[in-house]
């Protein structure tokens, strides 16, 4: 029953019997004001799945006003219940539940992860919103003895309107982490999701009228960065911009925050993560883990372990099995119930990925396992493996997102800390070994968000996500 998928010719009538493919304000779907469309594409054929409509500066501004009112003091949004906030987005994952399998297959469509790691991430959305929905009425100040007369307390206050900018790597499990913390507070919600993956997000909108949500409350504009992104930025009366995509937008993102009125900004950008293997770990166990590190959805992960160091005593045999795991993924039709990889997002990704391919042969490193594109229809590249890959390469200093593993060789724990640390990146690293000496050094000498221990990618609702250095600041969760 869970492999159920929801028919792909009722997709299409379903996004337009909801009328979503449009803009999301004050509880209703709109056009935009200028009428423009664009296309949204099926990454596993290049074909159309339907156009959608175009937000730009004005309709910003139309969302923006929707979300200033919902959040006037005396609105509905203000004056309910903290509890009852939290009813209202425990409702929200009752309704994301109930339509997880359209939201799966939907998700499949237009972004290529495999069918089941669609449902995975809508579960994921369904824990994080229903954590947050049990923080509504937790939320609490403090009083404060000061000397004198004095009656001092802190009031911790919602920020207010929340911009809010999305990539396209995990469309409902990044909305997931944007709206559950500030729905959670209090403040109101303008989201721009990914002009390549909109068709979930306004999904989603339409459950959050069928939930309940005061209108204006949540609003949603699928359009270009440049032009609906940077209006949210620019805007006079956004709060907040939380944004989560690469490192180059994000510099942008502040710029034009600190140029316009000076709002909060948090960042969740790319990064460039160290995984460590050391001789002492179960070497099958470790070439699994670094293997998954890398190729998790198509290597379109901001925190991808891409940059994999091995012990010189276990490299040539760690090469040899990481070789094989590549060669063995399968790759092809996201629908099929034993596809582990399915397309890359779109063209521009999936040709930079082939260049950075061509790109490591020319430096030197040895392609050990794929490096072309699979089949002559859609997006999909062949899991990739360079070995003999040095610090000084470009595929081990750039962000390349994709299936592509590059394996590096070091000797002993003080060099590999000092290479691993060499990056303008500070997201995540992980490390297998079986000495807790080795695992706590390497742990508190990284400078990155998250360090894994003999495991990766473990990311829960409980725990904060976030960068160090130009992988961003604030944190998610
Ligand atoms: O990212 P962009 P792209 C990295 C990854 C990838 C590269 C480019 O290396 O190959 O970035 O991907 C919006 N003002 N990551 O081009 O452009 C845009 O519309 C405001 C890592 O897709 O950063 C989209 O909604 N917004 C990353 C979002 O920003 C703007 C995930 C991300 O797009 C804007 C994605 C502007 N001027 C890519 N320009 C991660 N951290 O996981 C664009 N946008």
């Amino acid at each position: 029953d869970v492999l159920f998928v929801f028919p792909i010719e009722k997709l299409f009538e379903h996004i337009s019997a909801r009328s979503s493919a449009k803009l999301f304000i004050n509880n209703q779907f709109v056009d935009a004001l200028s009428g423009r469309q664009f296309p949204v594409i099926n990454p596993a054929t290049g074909d159309k799945i339907c156009d959608v409509q175009e937000a730009d500066k004005e309709d910003v501004d139309k969302a923006v006003d929707a979300a200033v009112t919902a959040f006037e003091i005396g609105s509905p949004w203000r004056t309910m219940d903290a509890s009852q906030r939290g009813k209202l987005i425990y409702k929200l994952t009752k309704l994301l539940e109930r339509d997880s399998k359209y939201l799966a297959s939907l998700e499949t469509l237009n972004n290529g992860k495999p069918y089941v790691e669609s449902l995975e991430d809508i579960e994921h959305s369904v824990d994080v919103l229903r954590y947050y929905a049990g923080w509504c009425d937790k939320i609490h100040g403090q009083t404060i003895p000061v000397d004198g007369n004095y009656f001092c307390y802190t009031r911790h206050e919602p920020i207010g309107v929340c911009g809010q900018i999305l990539p396209w790597n995990y469309p409902v499990a990044l909305l997931s982490w944007k709206w559950g913390p500030a729905l959670a507070c209090g403040c109101t919600v303008v989201l721009k999701p990914a002009e390549q993956t909109p068709l979930t997000a306004l999904y989603v909108a339409s459950l959050v009228k069928e939930a309940g949500f005061p209108p204006g409350v949540i609003n949603v504009l699928p359009g270009y960065g440049p032009t609906a992104g940077g209006a949210i930025c620019r805007h006079m009366l956004v709060d907040k911009v939380a944004f989560t995509g690469s490192t180059e937008i994000g510099k942008e993102v502040q710029i034009a925050a600190a140029q316009s009125n000076l709002k909060r900004v948090s960042l969740e950008l790319g990064g460039k993560s160290p995984f460590i293997i050391f001789p002492d770990a179960d070497l099958d166990n470790a070439v699994a883990y670094a293997h998954e590190a890398i190729m998790a959805n198509h290597g379109q992960c901001c925190c991808a372990g891409s940059r994999t160091f091995v012990h010189e005593d276990i490299y040539d045999e760690f090469v040899e099995k990481s070789k094989l795991a590549a060669k063995q993924r399968i790759v092809g039709d996201p629908f099929d119930e034993l596809t582990q990889q399915g397309p890359q997002v779109n063209q521009e990704q999936f040709q930079k990925i082939l260049n950075y391919i061509e790109i490591g042969k020319k430096e030197g490193a040895k392609l050990e396992a794929g490096g072309c594109r699979q089949g002559d229809k859609g997006y999909f590249v062949q899991p990739t493996v360079f070995s003999a890959v040095t610090d000084n390469m470009k595929i081990a200093k750039e962000e390349i997102f994709g299936p592509v593993q590059c394996i590096i060789k070091f000797k002993d724990i003080n060099e590999v800390i000092n290479r691993a640390n060499k990056t303008r990146y500070g997201l995540a690293a992980g490390v297998m070994t079986n000495d807790i000496n080795k695992a706590l050094t390497i742990a508190n000498s990284i400078r990155a968000g998250s360090i894994w221990i003999n495991t990766w990618d473990a990311v829960f609702p409980q725990s904060p996500f976030g960068g160090y250095k130009q992988s961003g600041f604030g944190r998610e969760l």
